[in-house]
């Protein structure tokens, strides 16, 4: 079959170098029990530990070869900090997936009410602080590339909160993280426009991620999250800027219908996906390696693990897809501004149906040829709704 393979063409070396080189990290809280503001809906399957989040990760990554990273949440992975670190270890050895980005939490806590790295209060900036230096700790004893943030500060009502005083009190904290990270660490700032502050927000956009990582120094990249951005922005440009600056660190995957619906990727617009995944390989390679794809859902009506496994799959897909392009010829036809047929270069690859070549190459690596129908055969989900159900309508009564 390896074979069949590299005999197939231009169109199938492209998608089993595409294949062969992407990985997208899964989050750890999208196999645990999430909900809306306005309840939740509780999975029998769900994991309640971050032993089951593990096992249901390496599910997911040796169903599609692709995800062998998984994210993690300081407060809900690593309830004791850096305490945690050596359960860590072992649940990596055991399951054989490793730790990816830590993503510190500054969101939860009582005390950050009126925010945590830009709170008036001197004193709750610096608990802040000590949060983002344990996560960093955390990070490098676990060998993670990315600390992972995203903050949530920001306010409700106008003239409330000073804009200016909040944005040194978070360029204080963010350049002290930034100082403390290990040669081989980074720092991502996500951005996002809305929710849970619906008047301002501190860190709203890319040009306020990308002037705080420009202000803490060469490890500070901005991530982006697909869903963090108002209807109709080109994201994709985003992306474009952001390589041309050397600035963009990594993605949280989702798709999006109205705000930060966390949806699956691809679902609502996968030509969207398809765009973005082009502008990545347009770019070097070296460029392309400081770009971490992660996702970022937590399904609360799909079954978890399945949602996991048909994301990564559509993530393979529109990859595939985005490696058709041929960049030489459309290089060419934009030159010209030969644009019909410009779009239509671009056009094709999206239209392309990869799916018998992307089978052809999960055979060839050992994988499975149809990942959500082996998961279907397998059993896993049963076996887990099974294992877990009594663990988790016991802890509905915590949710009410
Ligand atoms: C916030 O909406 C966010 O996108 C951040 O990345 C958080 O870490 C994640 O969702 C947690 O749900
Ligand atoms: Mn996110």
């Amino acid at each position: 079959m390896a074979d069949s393979l590299s005999s197939g063409g231009r169109d199938v070396e492209q998608v089993v170098a595409a294949l062969d080189g992407f990985r997208i990290e899964l989050p750890s809280w999208g196999f645990a029990n999430t909900g809306t503001r306005f309840g939740k809906f509780v999975q029998g399957g769900a994991a309640t530990t971050i032993e089951e989040k593990f096992a249901d990760a390496a599910q997911v990554n040796a169903l599609t070869g692709a995800s062998p990273t998984v994210a993690l949440h300081v407060l809900w992975d690593l309830p004791k900090g850096k305490a945690d670190v050596p359960e860590i270890k072992r649940l990596e050895q055991r399951f054989g997936v490793s730790a990816g980005s830590i993503n510190p939490n500054l969101f939860q806590d009582a005390e950050y009410k009126y925010g945590s790295i830009a709170n008036p209060s001197a004193e709750i900036r610096g608990n802040a602080l000590a949060h983002l230096l344990d996560s960093v700790e955390i990070g490098r004893e676990l060998g993670s590339k990315d600390v992972s943030l995203w903050i949530a500060d920001g306010s409700n009502y106008p003239g409330t909160q000073s804009v200016r005083r909040r944005i040194e009190w978070m360029e204080a904290v963010l350049k002290s993280t930034h100082d403390a990270l290990g040669e081989d660490q980074r720092m991502l700032i996500e951005y996002k426009p809305f929710e849970p502050a619906f008047y301002h927000t501190d860190i709203a956009d890319w040009g306020m991620a990308l002037e705080l990582t420009r202000r803490c120094g060469p490890k500070a990249k901005v991530l982006v999250d697909t869903g963090h951005h108002y209807q109709g922005t080109n994201i994709e440009q985003i992306v474009a800027w952001l390589l041309h600056l050397d600035a963009l660190g990594g993605f949280h995957f989702n798709d999006r219908k109205y705000a930060d619906d966390d949806l699956t990727l691809g679902s609502i617009d996968p030509y969207q996906v398809f765009r973005i995944f082009h502008e990545i390989l347009s770019a070097s390679v070296v460029e392309r390696a400081n770009v971490a794809f992660m996702i970022d859902q937590s399904h609360n009506l799909k079954g978890k693990v399945e949602a996991m496994v048909q994301t990564v799959v559509t993530a393979q897909e529109l990859y595939a897809k985005a490696a058709l392009v041929d960049r030489a010829k459309l290089a060419q036809l934009q030159q010209e501004c030969r644009l019909v047929e410009a779009e239509e270069c671009f056009r094709s690859a999206f239209w392309t149906d990869v799916r018998p070549m992307v089978k052809e190459w999960r055979l060839a690596r050992g994988l499975a040829a149809d990942p959500l129908q082996e998961l279907a055969a397998s059993g896993y989900v049963e076996k887990i709704t099974s294992e877990r159900s009594a663990k988790n309508a016991a802890s509905v009564s915590s949710y009410a």
